[in-house]
């Protein structure tokens, strides 16, 4: 099972301090460049492009994505390639390959892609392609639609010339082994044991695309599709406003259709920080029996290149790159005690 979640839970509670005294900035260790010149630098008030932002600790995924802006590539090139970092990697537990399987012990992926001019495609319920990412873009650049999925996404992957592997590796399946003898019910799912990545990037020109993509659930039922691959719920942009994208428990998420509320609100004048923190109000609002159970993380970026990040709950946090650094930061969150 993924241990990094635990490790981050010691730097979060620093990181959080911070942001109650108004010092939020870059401790060393959160530095991925060893860069302390950033210590007292309030990350939120910066504006400078290019920007990448990826949920959880996904260096690897925006250093692929910085090398092709800075490389003066698009937003949309961009996250792709970031995307695609951790559905290639084993050893993330809730993305592509080494995702964690449903009940019935089989990975199924989610993904959507959006760019700056309101183009969306979209899978779900796809089975054996190690980059659902890059299908839900070529859903978006060569299909009418916006989304396929299960076996019609499979086909059309195959179609366009995905292979087919098998992502289900030995480490996911003993934890699957694992969960049918103890049987954890639902609520026990948690920032524990998911990873998924939202990430968008604001290219040199301020254009800005947005993707998402998991392996969903461990242990959902068979069949169950969460928010990540909904347009507007896991993710969504707007090149007028910015863009906003999520993880945590995906039902809550599509219940209040969270990135798109995160969008709308900066349209009207919040900043990313506010938009993001009414998202998770609403969500507490709407289901208050259940929200301290249920742990949703939302990150938004706005076209000034501000940022902002909220969980219900203490763990979540997000890589940053801007200023030509990469930082990881411990968001903010809603449930103090
Ligand atoms: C889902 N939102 O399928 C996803 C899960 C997730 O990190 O975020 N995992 O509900």
């Amino acid at each position: 099972m993924t241990i990094k979640r635990r490790k981050f839970l010691k730097k979060s509670v620093i990181g959080t301090a911070m942001a109650g005294s108004g010092l939020w900035g870059c401790t060393t260790d959160q530095n991925h460049n060893g860069n302390t010149a950033a210590a007292s630098i309030n990350p939120h008030s910066q504006s400078s492009l290019p920007i990448v932002i990826a949920t959880w600790d996904n260096l690897k995924a925006t250093e692929a994505a910085a090398e092709v802006l800075n490389n003066g590539g698009g937003a949309l090139d961009a996250v792709e390639q970031g995307a695609k970092l951790p559905e290639a990697d084993p050893q993330d537990n809730s993305v592509g390959y080494g995702g964690l399987p449903d009940r019935s012990g089989i990975v199924t992926l989610d993904a959507c892609i959006m760019d700056h001019q309101g183009n969306a495609g979209a899978v779900c319920f796809l089975q054996n392609i190690m980059h659902p990412i890059s299908v839900a873009r070529r859903v978006m650049e060569s299909t009418p639609h916006v989304m396929l999925s299960g076996q019609g996404a499979l086909e059309f992957a195959l179609a366009e010339g995905f292979e087919e592997e098998n992502l289900l590796t030995e480490d996911s399946k003993q934890h699957w082994e694992q969960w049918k003898v103890e049987k954890k019910p639902y609520g026990e799912i948690n920032f524990e044991n998911h990873d998924t990545i939202g990430i968008l990037a604001l290219d040199q020109q301020g254009n800005i695309s947005g993707a998402c993509t998991t392996s969903g659930l461990a242990f959902k039922m068979h069949g169950r599709v969460g928010d990540s691959p909904i347009i507007g719920a896991g993710m969504y942009v707007d090149n007028e406003v910015g863009g906003a994208c999520a993880t945590g428990v995906g039902e809550y998420v599509m219940k209040t259709l969270g990135s798109f509320l995160i969008v709308e609100l900066m349209r009207q004048g919040r900043s990313p920080q506010e938009a993001c923190e009414e998202a998770i109000q609403r969500i507490v609002k709407r289901h208050p029996k259940v929200y301290r159970e249920y742990e949703v993380g939302y990150l938004a970026v706005n076209k000034k290149g501000q940022h902002g990040a909220y969980g219900t709950e203490q763990g979540f946090e997000y890589t940053l790159f801007q200023n030509g650094n990469h930082n990881l930061f411990p968001s903010d969150y809603y449930l103090k005690s």
